[in-house]
């Protein structure tokens, strides 16, 4: 069997030579779907090597937790997601004889290299949409096993979904091989099939009313709107009192709904290059048991990111190696207990109002919002009708006493107009003491509490310029 990406083939097969010499391994990985499913590929792989490894996460591989990471009595430590763009301080932990890095990634690198660095980027590849961490690692367990491994595509392709690594609603370049091979292996399925969010676990009219892939009028966000159009179908959605979900359906019930729904959203004006979003590859888990968040990668994805989200990695990374019954339900209870700080956090915003000045429009959550969901938060405001859209959101939390996070949302149609965010939060930040940077259509920062007015101003300027 070929090498999944030839191109990082040498490079592959040295970090798994490396890994074999080790007396036992420190597995170190980021905190998000893609490091968690990093960890869960390359711990299995590990595993089944009979390498004896144990697994630590980190939010930020800073040079405090490199430091911790260097204490740890392993002489070889194997970083995934990322460890790339901390290569500066890493060789100095080589140089200093703290432990021989393995790198699995797919970030910028640092000016810095090391011997077993397995990163696209080295190869002319895209780390940003044709590999994830999860991939690397799956390349290396590739390396390590042999077709062994191939079980575990399942699982990058849910690293790769969770990184948003899809291109017009499909995996492209390398990932396609991996998905391949785990379709090959049995453990993967793929189709064309509606593309919205929730196909396994939502009853159907809240698949269409909570669908924000596309803005359907009468039918998103319209709870009643959702029932009447399905309802009006020649389809019996129904079992018993209950509704089905789309994994109920059969593939012609799915037809039928589809192009109800194609027909629907052209007739209320809906762009064709927005109708052709309501279609994509959806890539399932073929062993996970049907109508749960693990069946589908992008439902999976979601899952682990809860637990990421509220630093509960152990329980995301259990999921991961396939432990079911308390660890599934911790995590279903972050997700939900997730869902309901975002609703809470939104129907506050809309209580209290945002701001509204000539560039911009903003809030400020203090401690009533949590700082890592401020942004979702924002998001979901920049889309309400309580707020204008023709100009981007900001919110604010504390931090912590001394230190305020910005959270930026803009829509596409600013994008359109000149709109950057990434661009719009560094320059602000840096300009009052803190930092920041992004995306276009999302960015965040981090600046000195009391300056937030000051930021607010130079973040205007910043904006009338890019849309002059
Ligand atoms: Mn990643």
């Amino acid at each position: 069997m070929d090498a999944p990406v030839p191109e990082l083939e040498a490079r592959a097969d040295a970090c798994a030579d490396a890994l074999h010499d080790a007396d036992s391994v420190l597995l170190a990985s980021h905190i998000d779907a893609d490091g968690l499913t990093s960890a869960g590929v390359a711990s299995t792989a590990l595993e089944r090597a009979e390498i004896p490894h144990d697994v630590v996460f980190s939010k930020q591989l800073d040079e405090e937790e490199l430091a911790g990471i260097a204490a740890h009595d392993h002489d070889t430590v194997l970083f995934t997601d990322f460890g790339s763009g901390q290569l500066d301080i890493i060789t100095e932990h080589e140089a200093a004889g703290d432990f021989t890095p393995v790198i699995a990634d797919h970030h910028q690198p640092a000016d810095a290299d090391t011997e077993y660095h397995l990163n696209p980027l080295l190869e002319g590849v895209d780390g940003g949409k044709e590999l994830s961490g999860a991939g690397a690692s799956y390349v290396l367990a590739r390396a390590l096993l042999g077709e062994d491994a191939t079980d575990l595509a399942a699982l990058a392709v849910v690293g790769a979904v969770g990184d948003m690594q899809t291109v017009n609603g499909e995996l492209v370049g390398a990932n396609t091989e991996i998905a391949a091979e785990g379709v090959e292996a049995g453990v993967l399925d793929t189709a064309k099939d509606l593309a919205l969010y929730g196909t396994q676990t939502r009853p159907l009219p809240k698949l269409l009313e909570y669908a924000s892939e596309v803005y359907v009028p009468g039918i998103t966000n319209d709870e009643q709107g959702a029932i009447r159009f399905l309802d009006g179908l020649d389809v019996d959605l129904h079992d018993g009192g209950d509704w089905r979900t789309w994994a109920d359906l059969a593939h012609d019930e799915r037809q039928t709904v589809v192009s109800a729904l194609v027909k629907r959203a052209v007739r209320n004006g809906v762009s064709g290059d927005e109708v052709e979003n309501l279609v994509g590859t959806t890539y399932t888990l073929a062993d996970e048991e049907p109508g749960t968040e693990l069946r589908d990668a992008s439902e999976f994805s979601t899952l682990l990111n809860a637990t990421a989200r509220y630093e509960r990695a152990d329980v995301g990374l259990a999921v991961c190696l396939g432990e079911r019954g308390d660890p599934l339900d911790a995590a279903r209870d972050l997700l939900s207990q997730h869902r309901r700080n975002l609703s809470e956090g939104l129907d506050w915003v809309k209580r209290e109002g945002v701001t509204v000045e000539d560039e911009i429009q903003w809030f400020h959550a203090e401690d009533r919002i949590r700082e890592t969901i401020v942004g979702i938060v924002a998001g979901m405001a920049l889309g309400a009708e309580e707020t204008a859209s023709d100009r981007p959101i900001v919110g604010f939390g504390n931090k912590n006493d001394e230190e305020v996070k910005v959270s930026a949302r803009a829509t596409p149609a600013l994008v359109d107009d000149g709109v950057d965010l990434s661009v719009v939060m560094r320059e602000a930040s840096q300009a009052v003491g803190g930092d920041g940077g992004g995306h276009t259509v999302a960015a965040g920062a981090t600046v000195p509490k009391g300056e937030e007015r000051a930021f607010l101003d130079t973040a205007s300027d910043e904006l009338a310029a890019q849309r002059d």
